[in-house]
C-alpha cells in the first residue's frame, strides 16, 4: 500500500526570496543567557524583514565576546575580527574601497570606550555609513568580567568591589561629535531593538546604538546596573518608534505634536512617537541636556535620541567613485608616468 506524507509547509520567504535561515550564523559559543546572544538574533530578524542581500553586508567586528557575535549572524555575510578596538579603521577602510555594502559593526562597550575610545571618536564625526553597535554589559566579559568605562558609578561587581569612576555616555559623546542617528535600546527588549534595527538600516549615515546587554556570568547580580532586572526597573522609553519601510504602505496615526516624521534617504518613514511632549530628537542640545538628566535620576533612558536624516556623508563629502575600486580599470587607478614624473618634479 502506497504511503502518503503530509506536506511540508514552505519556509516564509522575504522580498528577495531568502527564508529567515538564509541569515543565520553558526552556533553560539557564548554563554546560554548572555544578552549579546538576543542581540543577534534581533539583527537576523531585522535583516529578515528588510530582505537585506546578506552577501551586500559586512560585519567588522574588535575583540571581545560581543566581537565574536558577528560569527552567530549572517554566515553568508562577511566578517572581520579587527585588533581590540580598532575596527572603526577597518570599517572605513572598507566602505571607502566598497561603497555599496551595508556595513554593521559590532563592539563591546570595553573595544569602544577603553582601548578603541580614539578611533571611535573620530568615525563619530564622520558621519561614515556605518551601523555601529555596542552590545554594552558594563564589564570586559571575555577577561573575567572587570569593570568597563561605560560602569556606572556606584555598580558593583559580585567580589563586592565597588565602581568609583564615572561611566562614558556613549550617546551623549556619539551625538556632540556627528553621529547623525543614535540610540539606546535593551537585549530584552525585543520589539524596540527591532525597529530600531530596522530604521537603522534606512539610515545613510552613522548610525551609534548602544544596547545594554547583560553579562549573565560576571554582571547580572543584585548591585549591578546592567542586569536584567536593573533594566527591568530603570528602563524609561523617551520616544516609542516604529518605522515603515519604503517596500510597506501602511499608515501610521499620530495626534497632532505627539510624533516626528522623519523621512530616510530611500523613502522610509520613521515615526517617533514622542513620550515626553518638549522632547525633540533633531535637537543635540535637548537631546544632550535629558540624557545628563538622565543619569543624575539614575534613569536608562531608551529609544532614538537624535536623528538627521539630511547631514552629508563621509563618502558624499569626499565624492568617492560609485563603483567598488577593486572593480575599477588600471588606467583609472593607476597616474600614467607623466603623472608621476611632475610629481617628483614638483618636490625637486
Ligand atoms: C590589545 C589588546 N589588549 C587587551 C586585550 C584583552 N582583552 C580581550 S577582550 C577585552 C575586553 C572586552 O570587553 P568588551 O569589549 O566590553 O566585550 P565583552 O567581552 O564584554 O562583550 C580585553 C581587555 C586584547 N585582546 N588585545
Ligand atoms: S562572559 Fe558574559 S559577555 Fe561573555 S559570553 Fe558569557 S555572559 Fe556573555
Ligand atoms: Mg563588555
Amino acid at each position: 500500500m502506497a504511503t502518503t506524507t503530509a506536506p511540508q509547509p514552505r519556509p516564509k520567504t522575504n522580498r528577495i526570496g531568502l527564508s529567515v535561515l538564509d541569515y543565520k550564523g553558526s552556533k553560539t559559543t557564548l554563554c546560554a543567557g548572555c544578552g549579546h546572544n538576543a542581540i543577534s538574533e534581533r539583527i537576523v530578524d531585522a535583516m529578515f524583514e528588510m530582505g537585506v542581500k546578506p552577501e551586500q553586508v559586512i560585519k567588522p567586528s574588535g575583540i571581545g565576546c560581543s566581537s565574536k557575535s558577528p560569527a552567530y549572524f549572517m554566515s553568508r555575510s562577511h566578517s572581520f575580527n579587527s585588533v581590540h578596538g580598532r575596527m572603526p579603521s577597518v570599517a572605513t577602510g572598507a566602505l571607502l574601497a566598497n561603497k555599496k555594502l551595508i556595513c554593521l559593526g559590532v563592539s563591546g562597550d570595553g573595544d569602544t570606550a577603553s582601548i578603541g575610545i580614539g578611533q571611535f571618536v573620530h568615525l563619530m564625526r564622520r558621519n561614515l555609513p556605518i551601523i555601529y553597535i555596542i552590545e554594552d554589559n558594563g564589564v570586559y566579559g571575555l577577561t573575567k568580567g572587570q569593570f568597563s568605562a561605560t560602569a556606572d558609578i556606584g555598580s558593583r561587581l559580585r567580589s563586592g568591589v565597588i565602581n568609583e569612576l564615572p561611566a562614558i555616555d556613549t550617546c551623549a559623546l556619539a551625538i556632540q561629535l556627528g553621529a547623525t542617528f543614535v540610540g539606546r535600546s535593551f537585549s530584552g527588549d525585543k520589539q524596540q531593538l527591532l525597529t530600531m534595527l530596522k530604521a537603522a538600516l534606512s539610515h545613510k549615515g552613522t548610525v551609534m546604538l548602544d544596547v545594554v546587554s547583560p553579562c549573565v556570568t560576571f554582571n547580572d547580580h543584585e548591585g549591578s546596573t546592567k542586569s536584567y532586572k536593573f533594566m527591568k526597573d530603570h528602563d524609561e522609553p523617551i520616544t516609542d518608534v516604529s518605522f515603515v519601510p519604503s517596500f510597506d504602505d501602511i499608515e501610521v496615526d499620530y495626534g497632532p505634536g505627539e510624533a516626528l516624521d522623519v523621512v530616510m534617504h530611500d523613502g522610509s518613514r520613521l515615526h517617533l512617537h514622542k513620550l515626553e511632549a518638549d522632547y525633540d530628537p533633531t535637537s543635540k542640545a535637548v537631546a544632550l541636556k535629558r540624557l545628563a538628566e538622565a543619569h543624575d535620576q539614575d534613569e536608562v533612558l531608551t529609544g532614538i535620541f537624535y536623528v538627521n536624516a539630511t547631514a552629508p556623508n563621509f563618502m558624499e563629502m569626499l565624492n568617492t567613485v560609485d563603483r567598488p575600486l577593486a572593480t575599477l580599470p588600471p588606467e583609472m587607478v593607476r597616474p600614467p608616468r607623466e603623472a608621476l614624473e611632475a610629481a617628483m618634479e614638483e618636490l625637486r
